[in-house]
């Protein structure tokens, strides 16, 4: 398959952001050659993650995941590159930090979920359909 130019919606989560790893994610996103076409820190407001989060509603982690998200400040960023939105999605590793591979994001930074299974560091969009719809909530 030939490659596809595409954009992705990263967040660096409150976590992250609050960890100092803002600079290390975006390092990796550099390194990896993808392209840091729009970038801002935030404050999520509700109505920003009931839309980004919408596919989740209803689900038991739904309103701790919203709470986390609005406990401190977000990096949120469109990256652009080859096949980037698998390719972040490669560079964040498994939603689980534990299982999350070594070398990942989440795997080599991530901590043990724990009762905080909401804090894993990153958000990258899973389609070029959620990533269009989510760059619209967010720039
Ligand atoms: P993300 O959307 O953040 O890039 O992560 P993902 O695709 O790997 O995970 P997803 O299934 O979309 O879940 C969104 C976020 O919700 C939290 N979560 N908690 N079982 C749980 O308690 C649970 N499952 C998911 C995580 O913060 C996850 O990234
Ligand atoms: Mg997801």
């Amino acid at each position: 398959m030939t490659a596809q130019l595409e954009r992705s919606l990263v967040i660096i989560k409150p976590d992250g952001y609050r960890r100092g790893l803002t600079g290390e994610v975006l390092r990796r996103i550099e390194a990896k050659g993808y392209t840091i076409a729009k970038l801002q820190v935030t404050e999520a407001t509700r109505d920003q993650l009931d839309a980004h989060y919408a596919e989740h509603e209803g689900k038991p982690f739904y309103e701790p995941l919203v709470e986390f998200m609005s406990s401190g400040p977000i990096v949120v960023a469109v990256i652009e590159g080859n096949d980037c939105i698998k390719g972040f999605r490669s560079l964040a590793g498994a939603t689980n930090p534990t299982e999350a591979a070594p070398g990942s994001i989440r795997g080599d930074l991530g901590r043990d979920w724990g009762l905080k299974v909401q804090q894993n560091i990153v958000h990258g969009s899973d389609s070029t359909e959620s990533a269009e719809r989510e760059i619209a909530i967010w720039f």
